[in-house]
């Protein structure tokens, strides 16, 4: 299997940090969505990053269908709950990770822009957004462990890279604000998953 991202994108992170989890191999293309006669563009119509391309050519894109396709490869562990309300919880906390990624994202792209094109009211609604769900994640977090279950799931590694890429890109003390939260974020930061497939940026 062949991944296409880069080193930054927290989608193409969590994707990472779901085959180092499962122990699955595969190789890293560092490559973004800019060219539009590279890989990406040749892959994926949407020209976005992960893309997952199958030793037998056929490819996967979108990080959650990605993550579950990889989730069904091995039992070892297993990211996903087989069905009921566990499956639903955990579908729900993959969107809370994945709609913090995309107003991180939002904001990131917001404030690149040139002075006088940027619209304060975007980054502030933003901001609002991220904060409403580290409140919300705070106080559904469990005193220690994984948040379902008693191995690590798609739960974890999609919050988990979510705050990652707070702290890239939007570092701000919400620590101090979400106890709970930091005291859960800490040891899961501290995988070796999550550690491999830190942002340059943010290795020592
Ligand atoms: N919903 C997609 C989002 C993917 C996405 O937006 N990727 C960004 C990089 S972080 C991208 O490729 N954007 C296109 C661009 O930057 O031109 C997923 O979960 O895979």
């Amino acid at each position: 299997m062949k991944l296409y991202g880069s080193l930054t994108s927290p989608y193409v992170r969590k994707v990472r940090v779901v085959l180092i989890e499962k122990g699955l191999r595969y190789e890293m293309a560092v490559e973004g969505p800019a060219d539009a006669a590279g890989n990406v563009a040749r892959l994926n119509p949407l020209r976005a990053i992960p893309v997952l391309e199958r030793d037998d050519g056929d490819v996967y894109f979108d990080s959650q269908v990605i993550c579950e396709y990889l989730d069904s490869l091995n039992d070892t562990p297993r990211l996903y709950p087989g069905g009921g309300e566990p499956r639903w919880q955990a579908l729900r906390w993959h969107a809370l990770g994945q709609g913090m990624m995309e107003a991180t994202v939002a904001r990131f792209v917001e404030l690149r822009k040139p002075a006088e094109k940027q619209d304060p009211a975007v980054a502030t609604k933003h901001e609002a957004r991220i904060a409403a769900a580290m409140a919300f994640a705070n106080d559904r977090m469990p005193a220690s462990g994984f948040i379902q279950g008693t191995t690590i799931g798609i739960a974890d590694i999609a919050l988990g890279t979510a705050l990652g890429y707070v702290d890239l890109r939007y570092a701000h003390d919400w620590r101090g604000n979400y106890p709970k939260l930091a005291a859960w974020f800490k040891p899961m930061s501290e995988r070796p998953s999550f550690v491999e497939t830190l942002a340059p940026e943010l290795k020592k």
